[in-house]
């Protein structure tokens, strides 16, 4: 009887494509030296109300949930019913979970104090963003964003183990409930992407370490505000437009955010006069996608600042974003300062 050997995923890359995500996350848990596994927990509760999510947005059209709840959020946005669904969901799993100690959420007003003096971990979401795309059945997406709390555990959560820089995150992550639901995510050593198997209840590796583009030919911005907009931001989509790039805007930041970080290209969200400071959050939004942005080799900037280095100084505030292929960003960025990009090319 002849035995064949067996030949291991030609890939060359350290974990093959359809791994799971759990036994993705046990194996990398190995990056982190002393690691006792609670991030690997939290990782996986926050794939646990994923799913729960994805099934109840899959159905929002036959279960009565779409549509408005009845009351606006601390943001002044009506919320939408999956968006205290999804908050809901998250909230649940991430306090039953045991690794959290508090939580931002763009639909709290306040911090979460979970009362857990176990909990080694702050996470900051936006449970459900872009819901207003729900109804229309366009893709939507979950953001979050994971930091290791400053003060002692046990003692009461402070300013400080919430106002953390965006550079401080242990991990951040975003779910995209698209044409497929996939889970993609960094503890800081790169970025890997997993589709979830609805048959199976289970997220496979799908798109092992992902890296942008450095450059590319789209463009994602609301053009309806170009009235509002600065001088060195129109200039910089006239510049796009004499490329003839093409403008991709689909109203949803994770869903442009994910096409870009894969295809190329740059989204840009700029200060408006409807929203004179931007309108992404930088908590639960903006932090978590630049740590992803730069681990896949992008960027991610206000215009000015690099987004990761920004000293937060309320729980909702809001930054202008630009954020996608480096060069593009950085392109974009000398326009805003009004240098000559000839010299970039
Ligand atoms: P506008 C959704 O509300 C969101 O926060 C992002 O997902 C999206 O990119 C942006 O706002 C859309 O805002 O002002 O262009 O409709």
């Amino acid at each position: 009887m002849k035995i064949l050997p067996y030949l291991p995923d030609r890939s060359g890359l350290a974990y093959s494509v359809g791994t799971t995500l759990d036994r993705f996350i046990k194996l990398k848990q190995s990056d982190f030296p002393f690691a006792s596994g609670e991030l690997s927990q939290l990782l996986r509760d926050i794939a646990l109300a994923a799913k729960i999510v994805n099934r109840e947005t899959n159905r929002a059209g036959l279960s009565n949930i779409g549509g408005a709840f009845g009351q606006v959020n601390v943001q002044g946005e009506e919320q939408q019913k999956l968006d205290v669904i999804a908050n809901i969901r998250f909230m649940r799993a991430l306090s039953k979970g045991g690794e959290v100690c508090a939580i931002v959420s763009e639909e709290e007003d306040s911090v979460i104090d979970l009362q857990n003096s176990s909990g080694k971990y702050v996470v900051a979401i936006d449970p459900l963003d872009g819901s207003s795309n729900i109804d229309v059945n366009i893709s939507i997406g979950t953001i979050f964003s994971i930091y290791r709390r400053i003060t002692p555990a046990g003692s009461p959560i402070q300013q400080e183990d919430i106002m953390q820089k965006g550079s401080e995150q242990v991990a951040a992550g975003y779910v995209l409930y698209g044409s497929s639901t996939m889970l993609v995510y960094t503890t800081g050593c790169g970025v890997n992407g997993f589709t979830y198997e609805q048959s199976l209840g289970e997220f496979f590796l799908s798109h092992p370490d992902i890296r942008a583009p450095k450059s590319g030919e789209i463009y994602s911005v609301n053009e309806g505000s170009q009235l509002d907009w600065e001088a060195g931001i129109k200039n910089y989509i006239t510049l796009c437009k004499e490329r003839r790039y093409s403008a991709r805007y689909i109203g949803s930041l994770v869903a442009d955010f994910h096409r870009n970080l894969l295809k190329g290209g740059i989204y840009l969200y700029p200060a408006t006069k409807k929203n004179p400071s931007g309108k992404l959050r930088l908590l639960y939004e903006a932090n978590a996608l630049a740590l992803i942005a730069e681990q896949a080799g992008a960027m991610a900037t206000d215009g000015s600042r690099r987004i990761l280095d920004i000293k937060p100084t309320s729980l909702h505030q809001r930054t202008p974003l630009l954020i996608g292929s480096s060069e593009m960003v950085q392109e974009a960025e000398a326009i805003l300062k009004g240098e000559d990009v000839k010299s970039l090319i």
